[in-house]
């Protein structure tokens, strides 16, 4: 059984007509070197979902390697508008799920969204489920495809 945000992504999912698996693990997956412990992969592999602030009050979503840090100069140029960090209560209210588990899909409002390109490079990723404790497994591939938006260089 999995937890009701958990669910809520399997859910989300499942609904593209693809074959991913969300997993609760009791170790703690709130951080990309925490998920990355946990599954046992390379923080690089982990996909961070990270919610922006545009100047507007536009949510942003960007899917970043584990390491790398946002350039968000470089995003907001590529958006039209500056983007800065968003608060929890943003990233709840616009995702529908808490910081350390923001999934890469099924959020509350469609997101206008950037990948990593640094994440192509890996036969396989992970990303968060809904809940610090959630995350699934899938292929760059399959991530571009539910969670289009623009590939680019984000750090
Ligand atoms: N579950 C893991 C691996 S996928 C995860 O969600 N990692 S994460 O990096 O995407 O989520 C944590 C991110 O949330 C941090 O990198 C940071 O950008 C953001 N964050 C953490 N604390 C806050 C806060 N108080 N306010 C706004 N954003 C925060």
């Amino acid at each position: 059984m999995l937890s009701p945000s958990a669910q809520k992504v399997q859910n989300a999912l499942n609904q593209f007509g693809v074959t991913l698996h969300v997993v609760e693990l009791p170790a703690s997956t709130r951080t990309a070197v925490e998920a990355a412990a946990a599954v046992g992969c390379t923080v690089g592999q982990i996909a961070k979902s990270l919610i922006f602030k545009s100047q507007s009050g536009k949510a942003v979503l960007v899917i970043a390697s584990g390491p790398n840090r946002v350039n968000e100069k470089q995003i907001g140029e590529r958006l039209g508008e500056p983007i800065g960090k968003a608060d929890a209560d943003f990233v709840r209210a616009q995702t529908g799920f808490v910081i350390g588990g923001v999934p890469p899909v099924g959020h509350a409002n469609p997101l206008e969204t950037f990948v990593d390109e640094d994440l192509l490079q890996y036969e396989v990723i992970w990303a968060a489920a809904g809940t610090p404790n959630a995350v699934f497994e899938l292929t760059p591939d399959v991530l571009v495809k539910i969670a289009p938006g623009h590939v680019i260089s984000v750090k």
